[in-house]
């Protein structure tokens, strides 16, 4: 990608509604300014006229998306209304409760359009349906293949003989698109980008989990061994825990599992409901130098809690007095996970690390929301109690890991490059229907480092691994490009599918700013203030029928303050109908010093988006019908009445991940 021609940047089209304002123009228009004025012109008043025939059918103003019954028939198909699956199973809902009646409509998917919504450097299975990922093993397994798998692996060279290997094990439906009959699917990586699909980890097969294996923790032993407790979904529909581990710990690849011989190891306690006691965490070590491990559960149908145990061998153990925490009115958890987070410092801990300098992250999965939720505290491992920082900010009623689609995330200490890796699961948000006509369902998010944000003092910051730049190959920068009120700047960069973009934007007050008060993102980027909205518009095109905009929106409060959100609005991300489409933010914290900056992952139909260095993430998922492949375009826009918006950026498009079976000797 070349640094872009001037001409490219120069035309301006207001998002909704509003007209450009005259106003200084970006700074690489001057040189053509006739010849863009004319062109520019012209564009204008074409996407003005699309704009307003597409505003006519708008609902709303925050949802101007056209109205299903302007559909051509050609263009629907029936589809049935179901509760969502996996609720009645005693887990959180696997697939979306329908939209619409069962007399309502589909958008006609083309192949092209559902094979463009493939990922091309996120994990995901080869087909068929995924869901949650276990903590994956909490090290590199350094060691020697098997002779027979070097002599065959043809794709590997020497250095695989010095380099270890990540394992990804899953949630997976081995047979269909949709969730049930849940095993293990299993993965391996060098570098967390690029997999190689395994044989399955687990399968569903004795009484104790034949229902399905669940989600579970791996923990590594000083000496060397590695335990794998998992949820197990009885034949008689209880949640219990198992306990397996390597058959082989000299095989890198770790292929053959075996069960523990008096599985269960863990049945649901008196006074917890056999169906709401799941997903074990990786354990760590207390001050008496035995293991502790928590699982979520509920109490009095709305009291989330965290189960502590404690043991010795992993296959006895003992239920500790109290909790390690608990919050009313947050329903079940699932996949708590917690870990500790050095104060000061830029490495990752291990599950055990403790003493001063360190606090505790305590994350918790709410089935009632299907939302990831976690709060910053203090970890007392005397009395195996953990106190929030900030009691009004307690799991689940404060901060969320990713304000977007993602779910079920866990995170593990990856002691080789002394980081702590956190993943989510982002499923999807159109209808199982669609999901079985593409045969493949859910991702898996870019793998984020971890760490404590020590000037904020109140959040934790995500960032994806360092591998994923592995992935860059040409890049585009832009500087101080200026964003008029009420206008469009396009980006001239190609292909705009697979990208890896890093955006600053600084303002300039042209008029005073109003006072406002409780503004949150759910009204979107049409809405309009002195200060923002401005942003991206991704996967958006040429006519702007499709487009999802990331974005900022400060506010000037009564009280003198200005608050920053960072939102991302997928109403106009598709035309297709049936699909889910959410405005997602949060306010997020900046500092005096600091510029607005985010950067944003596009992967085909997964964004990923990071605000202020990862203190505020939002994951959209997102079904475009015409801004895809070439026609997908990348633009900047300021919805703002009263701030020229200057932006810097960085863009660079992104290489597929190799994500393909392991060719073991068997299969060649
Ligand atoms: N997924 C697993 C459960 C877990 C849930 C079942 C989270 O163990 O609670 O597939 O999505």
């Amino acid at each position: 990608m070349d640094t872009p021609n001037p001409s490219h940047a120069t035309y301006y089209i207001p998002l909704p509604e509003q007209p450009s304002l005259d106003g200084s123009p970006a700074t690489r228009r001057k040189p053509l300014k006739g010849f863009v004025v004319i062109v520019g012109s012209i564009i204008f008043l074409v996407s003005l006229v699309g704009l307003i025939l597409n505003q006519s059918q708008e609902p709303s103003s925050t949802s101007p998306m056209p109205n299903n019954d302007d559909k051509p028939s050609s263009q629907k198909k029936s589809f049935s209304k179901r509760m969502p699956r996996g609720v009645a199973e005693g887990v959180s809902a696997k697939s979306n409760p329908s939209l619409f009646d069962d007399d309502e409509v589909s958008y006609n998917w083309t192949n092209a359009m559902l094979s463009w919504q493939r990922t091309s450097y996120h994990f995901q299975p080869e087909k068929n349906w995924m869901n949650d990922k276990k903590t994956d093993l909490p090290s590199m397994l350094i060691g020697f293949l098997k002779l027979r798998q070097i002599l065959n692996a043809s794709i590997f060279t020497g250095p695989l003989f010095h380099m270890g290997w990540y394992h990804l094990f899953y949630q997976y439906n081995p047979d269909s698109a949709v969730w049930g009959n849940i095993t293990w699917g299993h993965a391996v990586s060098r570098d967390l980008i690029h997999w190689l699909y395994l044989p399955l980890a687990l399968v569903p097969d004795h009484w104790y989990d034949i229902n399905g294996v669940w989600t579970g923790s791996a923990t590594r032993l000083p000496d060397g061994q590695i335990v794998m407790l998992y949820t197990g979904d009885t034949d008689e529909s209880v949640q219990v825990q198992n306990l397996a581990y390597p058959a082989n710990l000299s095989d890198p690849l770790l292929l053959d599992w075996v069960k523990y011989e008096n599985n269960p190891v863990l049945v649901p306690p008196p006074g917890i409901e056999t169906s709401e006691y799941r997903d074990p965490t990786t354990a760590w070590t207390g001050p008496d130098g035995t293991w502790r491990l928590t699982i979520g559960s509920r109490v009095n149908t709305t009291i989330g809690i965290a189960l502590v145990y404690q043991t010795t061998n992993f296959t006895t153990y003992e239920l500790l007095d109290g909790l390690l925490h608990a919050v009313p009115g947050t329903g079940m958890w699932e996949c708590v996970d917690f870990y500790p987070v050095a104060i000061n410092g830029s490495i990752g801990l291990d599950t055990s690390a403790g003493g001063p300098g360190i606090k505790h992250v305590l994350k918790a999965s709410l089935d009632d929301t299907k939302l990831d939720h976690y709060a910053i505290g203090t970890y007392d491992p005397v009395k195996d109690k953990w106190t929030p920082d900030n009691p009004e900010e307690d799991v689940g009623i404060g901060l969320r890991v990713d304000y977007g689609r993602y779910y079920a995330s866990k995170s593990f200490f990856d002691q080789y490059k002394k980081r702590r890796i956190l993943w989510g699961w982002i499923n999807e948000t159109d209808t199982e229907i669609d999901n079985l006509s593409k045969g493949w369902a859910s991702v898996q998010s870019i793998p984020r480092t971890v760490l404590f944000d020590n000037k904020t003092g109140t959040n934790i910051l995500q960032w994806p691994v360092e591998e994923i730049e592995s992935l860059r190959y040409n890049s585009a920068e832009f500087e101080k490009i200026v964003i008029e009120p009420g206008s469009i700047v396009p980006l001239d960069i190609g292909t705009a599918t697979q990208l890896d973009i890093f955006a600053e934007f600084e303002t300039e007050l042209l008029a005073s700013a109003t006072e406002e008060e409780g503004y949150n993102c759910s009204v979107g980027a049409v809405d309009r203030s002195t200060l923002g909205p401005f942003g991206l518009l991704v996967l958006a095109d040429d006519s702007l029928s499709e487009l999802t905009p990331i974005f900022f929106r400060p506010t000037n409060t009564t009280n003198g303050t200005l608050t920053t959100y960072f939102c991302a609005d997928e109403t106009r991300s598709s035309l297709a109908p049936e699909v889910l489409k959410l405005v997602y933010g949060s306010s997020v914290p900046v500092l005096e010093d600091e510029k607005l900056s985010m950067r944003v992952l596009v992967d085909h139909s997964i964004v990923e988006s990071f605000g202020q260095g990862g203190r505020r993430v939002i994951t959209s998922r997102i079904y475009p019908t015409e801004a895809i492949y070439g026609a997908a375009r990348l633009y900047l826009f300021n919805n703002a009445t009263g701030v020229n918006v200057t932006a810097t950026l960085k863009i660079w498009q992104l290489n597929s991940a190799f994500i393909h079976p392991f060719p073991l000797v068997d299969d060649i």
